[in-house]
């Protein structure tokens, strides 16, 4: 029996008010996601059950129950006010995937901070956008990754401390502090910050096509959202082994690698190494993991590996796979299918929704290829692509669009509320994406609106990897799009005109890829690097990427009457 029953009946009657219900929460009572995921799930008796299984590189294993998750967050909590944390503040997480990472987001949500989760292989010239922006107070990380900082802190006025807590730098910073979560007094009671439904919780930066990353503000009734989605597309039960493969620099690692989950009392377990088919198969094997919540590129990778290694290890405990962050392709559903015994559930949603809107549900009929249909609360359709009036013959291709309201929509971009408002049209909140809607209501994604470059499932804007790149001596003008790949669906190109006295070359292409993966990240650095004489503009003198991702990808150029030059 699946949690949701059947889809077609919750879509009719759900309304918000019963996600409420089903949490557990009612009228006036104060609202933390702290408490909810780690004090409430003890107070239901469930303190000595598993919230947490860590597998590290090297093999280590360390678990934690609810009732050390609730002790050990409280300790962060207590930590933070210590120094000086307060409501409202921001305090960013940079490290991997240590248990450290998952402990201390629940402890800044419990003293009502800001959690600012940022992944960890950013360069340093990915943090300073994102910290000056959230003129963020404290940065949590390891000593691996404190030397980032270290460049940037001169720039970073609102920067008070750096908390290093794995780790000891030979010589300390007069702002860096040490905190051990192994050896800090632990703190059995406190009491979290009584917030209420309005009140901020998660600050996550999201790419955009103009200007630098918006940081899209949730706030803390996201926890309805998050909670019922979990428990109705991912179908947790009681007796789960969960795993979200997503790291928590990104929303799907917050919100279904931490609140989702714990919010219902569920073991989940975290997998900090790298990827190769065996090491992910055996990880479920070992802890017997049954629901799989991953990505499309992940997908791709295990179907190269082939079927074979599938049956060198018994995964057997599986029942339940779904996947988000770009277009699942039905190959991969159906190779799932006949490797895992499982088809994979596609779900679609965005940093911005910050739960699941559009999805595949257990039980109901899969079209491989399609996103499914939207979650029970959700209004969604596609707008025309001229009009932004909602597109009536099925099949045709207009704006993924949802009526506001749902609990956890983001509130804000923080200190951009120009972006934010551009964000909603006729009185619906455009998504940027395009997609169809078949006759039976299933949507079938298209593309993304914009210019964003969706590699591996990583949203990479192209003007923060063009800043970048004119920050190199060699470069006059540039241009980043995203061209096909076979794994990861898109990867960074970069167009270069370069200054007089440079001449293209090997070697500079090599210097410039890796000039941008050290500033920004591995993510954002161009795998190919084309030298040309000049861009295409228009007579404005914006650079017409259009043209040169069209080329990429083989497709039309479209109108290019704005061109100054038509070459
Ligand atoms: C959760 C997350 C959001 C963008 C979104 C779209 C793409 C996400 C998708 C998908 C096709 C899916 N995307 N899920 N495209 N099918 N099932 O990924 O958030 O990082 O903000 O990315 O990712 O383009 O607009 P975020």
């Amino acid at each position: 029996m699946t949690n949701i029953g059947n889809y077609e009946e919750k879509y009719k009657t759900f309304d918000w008010s019963q996600a409420r219900e089903i949490l557990g929460y009612k009228e006036g009572d104060f609202l933390n996601i702290g408490y909810y995921c780690s004090d409430r799930i003890c107070e239901q008796g469930k303190g000595s059950k598993l919230a947490l299984i860590w597998e590290g590189m090297d093999g280590t294993v360390k678990k934690y129950t609810f009732d050390d998750i609730r002790i050990l967050s409280n300790t962060y909590a207590e930590y933070l006010k210590s120094i000086g944390i307060e409501k409202g503040d921001r305090v960013c997480l940079f490290m991997d995937k240590i248990p450290d990472l998952y402990i201390s987001f629940l402890g800044i949500l419990k003293l009502g901070a800001i959690a600012q989760p940022l992944f960890s292989a950013f360069g340093p010239e990915s943090l300073v956008t994102r910290l000056e922006n959230a003129e963020t107070k404290v940065v949590l990380t390891t000593k691996k990754h404190a030397f980032k900082l270290r460049k940037i802190k001169d720039d970073l006025p609102a920067l008070e401390k750096v908390v290093i807590v794995e780790g000891e730098p030979k010589k300390m910073e007069d702002y860096e502090v040490l905190f051990s979560l192994e050896s800090a007094d632990k703190v059995d009671k406190l009491e979290s910050f009584a917030a209420d439904l309005e009140s901020p919780s998660v600050l996550h930066y999201t790419s955009g096509t103009t200007g630098q990353p918006k940081g899209a503000l949730h706030v803390h009734s996201s926890i309805f959202s998050q909670h019922v989605t979990s428990k109705w597309v991912l179908d947790l039960k009681e007796d789960d082994v969960y795993w979200c493969t997503a790291d928590p620099g990104w929303v799907t690692g917050t919100s279904y690698g931490i609140i989702g989950p714990w919010s219902l009392g569920v073991t989940q377990c975290v997998l900090d190494a790298g990827f190769t088919a065996e090491r992910w198969y055996k990880f479920i094997a070992d802890h017997k993991v049954t629901v799989w919540y991953s990505a499309p590129t992940a997908i791709r990778m295990l179907m190269k590996q082939g079927k074979e290694v599938v049956k060198k290890f018994d995964m057997s405990s599986l029942r339940h796979l779904c996947s988000v962050g770009e277009p699942l392709n039905a190959e991969a559903v159906i190779w799932s299918e006949e490797a895992y015994g499982l088809p994979f559930h596609d779900t679609f949603w965005q940093t911005e929704t910050g739960a699941m809107v559009i999805t595949n549900y257990p039980g109901m009929e899969i079209k491989p290829g399609s996103m499914g249909k939207p979650f029970p609360g959700i209004q969604a359709t596609v707008l025309d692509l001229k009009t932004h009036e909602p597109v009536t013959e099925p099949g045709k291709v207009g704006l993924i669009a949802l009526k506001p309201g749902w609990p956890s929509m983001f509130r804000a971009y923080w200190k951009k509320k120009d972006i934010y408002d551009s964000k909603f049209i006729k009185g619906w909140y455009v998504c940027g994406d395009r997609a169809s809607i078949d006759k039976d209501g299933y949507y079938w994604f298209v593309g993304r609106d914009d210019d964003v470059i969706n590699t591996g499932g990583h949203l990479v804007g192209p003007f923060e990897i063009e800043s970048a790149l004119l920050e190199h001596p060699a470069v006059a003008e540039s241009a980043a799009v995203g061209k096909p790949d076979e794994i990861n669906m898109e990867v960074v190109k970069a167009f270069v005109s370069l200054k007089p006295g440079n001449e293209p070359s090997d070697e500079l292409e090599l210097s410039i890829m890796n000039f941008i993966r050290k500033k920004l990240s591995p993510l954002a650095m161009p795998q190919e690097i084309e030298f040309v004489s000049s861009l295409p503009k228009t007579r404005s003198g914006k650079i017409m990427r259009r043209v040169l991702r069209a080329k990429e990808w083989g497709e039309e150029i479209g109108d290019t009457s704005t061109l100054v030059d038509d070459e």
